[in-house]
Order: structure tokens, then C-alpha cells, then sequence
């Protein structure tokens, strides 16, 4: 089966995870992804957080699967030579540098248009147009700048991170958008054009539900944090533990052996219509009782700290896998905590193919997540990340067309 994108090349000049994440997940739907590293430097992620001398990490091997690898100094007259006829025969151009940082080395993206005037170029920033422009930015200043931390974390805790990586991954997931939506419109346009993900913005568009929440705060208290009806709110939206973010209370309770594993816990909503199902399983019919105060959704609002302590007591009883046997027939949802290690091991993921195992000719064979965009006639595989200008040769002469005299030219300069 052929693949999505294939036929269409990808000139990568990103680096650590929010451009990676992007270039990734074109190069699993089949484009041809060549990424431009540094001469003998490469991207910093391959030397950071190693867990074995002298191999790539597991935070390149993991976000750079499917790519192809050449080495290359644009600043260098041959290295920028080559780079102008790598941007005549690519179609994407994706870019995570520092602000000014593809114009310091000559390619602004008037200058990128003049060279190939179908060229989709996408640029992820920290920030948009504004007084913090020029900011050098990484993940978890996005999560503080983007409305996430603010709004996470316990109620009388301070502010948190959150583990899933919103700033850079997400950042680099709401990029692709906007470079397929790119790629389509050139198809009638003819033309490229620039696309840009600032992560403030991406991290704010993906806590969209609070500013929802902000603006009924004006109306009066938010019912369904635990802040009501004992506690105080104050002018922003508050931090609301584990509460849901929807319009169904949910909470997370502890279940069995939770003194000694840590991830003993479940997350259960209590949606209005699957009440009386949890009551029941629960033993607790009397929660039903027209007289009841717990009765109606409304009759628990108030009360939601009780309600979960209650069924907590319940959910302490049992393991988390089988509260989950003994809700979801009853159209309860829940969740169980999953730990890392749980994860790694799951068959059904395994089976998907969005946890796979990969070989690499360094480190050997390691897990990662394979794409977790499933299409039906074009499915993706996972190939290991390439070494370091494992590439280089076959780039120069396949795409740019170079003879192995003007190679070596090029190497003889550090253009490559
Ligand atoms: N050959 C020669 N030079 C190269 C090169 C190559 N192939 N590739 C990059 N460079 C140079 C750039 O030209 C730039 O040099 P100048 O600053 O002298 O112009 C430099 O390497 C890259 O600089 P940088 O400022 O981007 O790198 P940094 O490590 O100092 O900062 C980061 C990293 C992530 C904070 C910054 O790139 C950034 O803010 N990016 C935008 C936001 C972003 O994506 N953040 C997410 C980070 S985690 O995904």
C-alpha cells in the first residue's frame, strides 16, 4: 500500500521536540524527510539525557524515526549553494531555530519564496507577533505562558507542569495542520505559503475549556469545581485538582493497595445518566430515593467531595482493573491510572502498533510510540532514527545532484 505523502519532500531544520514531532509524523505518513544537522554536532538532542556512552538518546531515537540524516552548514558559500537547491526540491520547509535564526543565515522567507515559490515553510516560535517575540523558549514556559500551569494542580497547591509534552508536541501536532491545510491549498493556488504555530498559542488553544470557565466565572461560581460551595473563588479560574473539565463530575479515588503502589487509582465520572447503575453496583439504592438529597445531579453538586468519598470507600475494595469490569458494562466512565511500565507492556497497543519495538544499530532494540494516526489505505510503519549524516552522500548526489569531486569540494570546506 502506498503511503499518504508520499512523493512529497521535506527539508527538516528542526531540532529538539516541537519541529521533530511535526517532521515525524509527515515522515510516518511517507514524505521524504531530510534533516539538515550541524557537521559533527548534530541536533543536541541525540547527546542529552543518554542512557548509554556514545549512542544516540532516546530523545532523538524517538522523535526522529523515518528521517533521512545529512550534514550541513548553510553559512559556509558551498553549504549555502547546496542549501538553495535542497529548498528548489522540497516542497515543506520546517523550522524550530531561535527567532531570526533562518534569517541570519540568509534564508528569510521572501528569499526562501524567490528560490521555490511553492514552498510551504513552517516555523514553530514560543510566541507569536508581541512584546515577546525575540523569546527563546522550551516546553514548560509554554505551559506557564499558555494558561495550562495556572490552571493545574491541587486548589490550595501552587501552580503545576503537566507531564504530556502540550508545548512541544502539541505545538508540533497543531503545526502539521496547518501545513496539510497548506499543501491542499497549493494544489489549486500553485503557491506555498508560510505557516506558523506560536506555543503559547497551541498550549492556550488545548486549555480552551478554561477560558470557557473564565467567562462563566463572571456569572457566578463554578458548581462543579471543588472550590463550591465551601470554598472561595477569586477573579481568574482557579485550580481544580483532578475535577473534570466537562459538564460530568469526575474524580480520581484510590483503589486497593494504593499505600503501596502508587498507581493504584481510577478516574470515575459520574455522569448523570449511569448514576443509578453506580449506585446500584455499589450497594447503594438509597442514593436513589426520590427523597434523597444525592437524587438528581443537581442535589450532588454541592456535595461532590462526599459523593467521591463515598465511592471511594467502595473502589478501595477492589483493584482498579476490576472496577473497571464492574463499571463499564454500566456505562460508567472511568480510567485506570496507567504507569509507564503498564503502558510498555499492553498487548492492545502493541497490536495497534502505537507502542513498537525498534532496532537500532547502535543501542540495539528499544520502544517507542509509533503513529498514533491510524489511516486505513495508508498505514505507517516505524523505522529507526539515522545516524548522524547517515545520509549525507546519498542526499548530495540523489537530491541535489552533486558528483563525488564537488562532494568532497564540500567536505574539504565544512559545508558538509
Ligand atoms: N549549520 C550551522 N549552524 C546551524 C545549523 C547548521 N546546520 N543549524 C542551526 N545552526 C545555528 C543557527 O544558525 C543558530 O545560530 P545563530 O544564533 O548564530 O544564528 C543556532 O545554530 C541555533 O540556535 P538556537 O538559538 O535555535 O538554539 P538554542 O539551542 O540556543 O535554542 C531553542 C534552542 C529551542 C530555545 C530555540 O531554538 C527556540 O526558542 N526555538 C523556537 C521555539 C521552540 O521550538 N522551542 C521548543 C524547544 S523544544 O522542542
Amino acid at each position: 500500500m502506498s503511503k499518504s505523502l508520499e512523493g512529497v519532500r521535506v527539508l527538516d531544520m528542526t531540532h529538539v521536540q516541537s519541529g521533530p514531532t511535526c517532521t515525524q509524523i509527515l515522515a510516518w505518513f511517507g514524505a521524504d524527510v531530510i534533516k539538515v544537522e550541524r557537521p559533527g554536532v548534530g541536533d543536541a538532542t541525540r547527546g542529552q539525557l543518554r542512557d548509554i556512552p556514545d549512542v544516540d538518546s532516546l530523545y532523538f531515537t524517538m522523535l526522529n524515526h523515518n528521517k533521512r540524516s545529512v550534514t550541513l552548514n548553510p553559512k559556509s558559500p558551498k553549504g549555502n549553494r547546496i542549501f538553495t537547491r535542497l529548498i528548489e526540491e522540497c516542497d515543506i520547509m520546517v523550522e524550530n531555530f531561535a527567532p531570526g535564526a533562518l534569517d541570519r543565515m540568509g534564508f528569510s522567507w521572501e528569499k526562501i519564496q524567490e528560490i521555490n515559490p511553492r514552498m510551504i515553510y513552517a516555523s514553530v516560535k514560543g510566541f507569536g507577533p508581541g512584546p515577546y517575540e525575540d523569546c527563546k523558549v522550551y516546553e514548560n514556559v509554554a505551559q506557564c505562558t499558555g494558561g495550562s500551569a495556572s490552571t493545574t494542580g491541587m486548589v490550595d497547591g501552587p501552580p503545576l507542569v503537566t507531564a504530556a509534552q502540550i508545548g512541544d508536541s502539541g505545538t508540533g501536532i497543531h503545526l502539521v495542520a496547518g501545513i496539510l491545510a497548506a499543501l491542499h491549498h497549493r494544489t489549486h493556488s500553485g503557491r506555498g505559503q508560510r505557516v506558523t504555530c506560536a506555543m503559547q498559542d497551541a498550549v492556550l488553544n488545548l486549555c480552551r475549556v478554561k477560558l470557557r470557565d473564565q467567562q462563566r466565572l463572571a456569572k457566578g461560581p463554578l458548581k462543579e469545581y471543588p472550590q463550591y460551595p465551601n470554598g472561595k473563588f477569586g477573579e481568574a479560574v482557579p485550580r481544580a485538582g483532578n475535577a473534570s473539565g466537562g459538564g460530568q463530575p469526575g474524580w480520581i479515588v484510590k483503589c486497593k493497595d494504593w499505600e503501596t503502589d502508587p498507581d493504584s487509582y481510577i478516574y470515575i465520572i459520574t455522569q448523570a445518566a449511569a448514576f443509578a447503575g453506580l449506585a446500584k453496583a455499589m450497594g447503594r439504592e438509597e442514593w436513589l430515593d426520590e427523597s434523597h438529597q444525592w437524587s438528581t445531579p443537581e442535589g450532588r453538586l454541592p456535595h461532590l467531595d462526599q459523593v467521591f468519598a463515598e465511592i471511594e470507600k467502595w473502589t478501595m475494595t477492589k483493584n482498579k482493573f476490576e472496577v473497571m469490569e464492574i463499571l463499564n458494562p454500566l456505562n460508567v466512565p472511568c480510567g485506570p491510572i496507567l504507569s509507564m511500565k503498564e503502558l510498555a507492556g499492553e498487548p492492545s497497543l502493541r497490536a495497534t502498533g502505537t507502542v513498537v519495538e525498534v532496532d537500532h544499530p547502535e543501542r540495539g532494540k528499544f520502544l517507542s510510540i509509533g503513529n498514533p494516526i491510524k489511516l486505513s489505505e495508508s498505514p505507517s510503519d516505524v523505522r529507526r532514527s539515522p545516524l548522524l549524516g547517515e545520509h549525507t552522500e546519498e542526499i548530495l548526489k540523489g537530491v541535489v545532484g552533486l558528483s563525488d569531486e564537488e562532494i568532497e569540494e564540500a567536505r574539504a570546506e565544512g559545508a558538509v
